[in-house]
């Protein structure tokens, strides 16, 4: 899982990734405009992993991660100049983005539009993706169309289908929507895969909000699906991100009367935007949280762990963690309590399910 920082130069995206991630790369107050990448992994801070740490004493504990990018370079007009082929990876390699939008006064940081306006810089980003995704799609649809008067086609309802969708994201586009608001099928998402398309990943709108008020900027009118937004103090939240000692990071919120680090707020909501939960996996060698597509069976969490689990599926075991705790930690009073399952193939796996994967190769 790896999330894109975008936003226009100096709205904060280095001090977000450093709070985040708890770097340290240095922050400017004059923007480079080039193309900057920096990568970083974070845990994903659960208590059921905590838990059943202390209940098993694994040699090992391991968080579901998730990779945070910084995409430094991003500006007004990149949708009419095109984007450079780096950029354009970066940015397609994630699964969804960070946009970050300056919500902050401060004289001594320019801005590059002089005004501090998050609305306005929040459509400009916005504006150039909608651009880079129509032009994307005219191409495709352009090419589709010069295939059929080739009567190159091999598949002729293939391109029908894939016609008539891309017609479908044209008018989205033109209407200046995200395609992330329109409905795709599970076969429509898979058909376009390829394409990069930006407007259709899922994006978590942060307000750079300043020292002293972390709320969403007033006349805010910005509804769409696969979209979260959260205000935060980036400046602040990186020099917490800084302190080592719990009792310096216990009187730093007090202060600022700020009632958890963003940290862990940032990481839940770019969980819920990827549409993603956790199974768990325990034992005296490692306790494991991995993370996995909702909706996803028990053969695809099993291929997650490992291919040769799901290619040699028989049944997997399954203790919702609650009914372990509520059974004391105990596997056996659990099994006594006739709370623990086995499933087949089919099984939507749930948040917190605590797996073992029975298998034969
Ligand atoms: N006052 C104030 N300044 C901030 C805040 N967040 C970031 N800054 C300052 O804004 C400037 C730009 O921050 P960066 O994090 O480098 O911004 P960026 O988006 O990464 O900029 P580029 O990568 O150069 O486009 C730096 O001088 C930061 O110290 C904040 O919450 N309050
Ligand atoms: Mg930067």
């Amino acid at each position: 899982m790896r999330l894109g920082i975008i936003g226009l130069p100096n709205a904060g995206k280095t001090t977000i990734f450093n709070a985040l991630t708890g770097s340290t790369h240095p922050t400017e107050p004059f923007s480079s405009g080039q193309l900057e990448v920096h990568t970083a992994v974070v845990n994903v801070p659960d208590e059921r992993v905590d838990r059943l740490s202390e209940i098993y004493k694994p040699k090992k504990t391991t968080y579901a991660m998730i990779t945070y990018t910084d995409i430094g370079g991003l500006d007004k007009g990149i949708g009419e100049g095109g984007l450079s082929g780096p950029m354009r990876n970066e940015l397609q390699q994630v699964d969804g983005f960070l946009h970050v939008v300056r919500a902050f006064e401060d004289a001594s940081v320019p801005h590059p539009y002089e005004t501090v306006d998050p609305v306005r810089d929040l459509q400009t980003i916005d504006g150039e993706f909608l651009l880079l995704d129509l032009i994307a799609v005219e191409n495709r649809l352009a090419r589709l169309d010069e295939e059929r008067k080739k009567g190159k086609v091999e598949n002729k309802t293939q391109n029908a289908a894939e016609t008539e969708l891309l017609q479908r994201l044209h008018t989205q586009l033109e209407a200046e929507q995200p395609l992330r608001d329109v409905d795709l099928t599970p076969d429509e998402h898979k058909m376009l895969r390829g394409y990069g398309l930006l407007t259709l990943k899922p994006v978590l709108v942060i307000f750079n909000t300043g020292d002293d008020n972390a709320d969403l900027p007033a006349g805010l009118d910005y509804v769409h699906q696969r979209t979260l937004s959260v205000a935060l103090r980036g400046r602040l939240e990186a020099e917490i991100a800084q302190l080592d000692d719990p009792g310096d990071v216990a009187m730093f919120l007090e202060e600022y009367a700020i009632e958890e680090p963003s940290r862990a707020r940032v990481v839940r909501l770019s969980y819920e935007l990827l549409d993603t939960h956790s199974f768990l996996t325990y034992g005296e060698d490692e306790v494991r949280a991995w993370s996995l597509r909702k909706g996803a069976n028990a053969v695809e969490a099993a291929g997650t762990i490992h291919t040769d689990l799901a290619r040699g599926f028989i049944r997997a075991e399954v203790v919702p963690y609650q009914a372990f705790i509520d059974a004391g930690g105990s596997m056996a009073e659990v099994k006594a309590r006739g709370k623990a399952r086995l499933e087949g193939k089919d099984y939507i796996v749930q948040d917190g399910d605590m797996l073992v994967i029975r298998f034969a190769i």
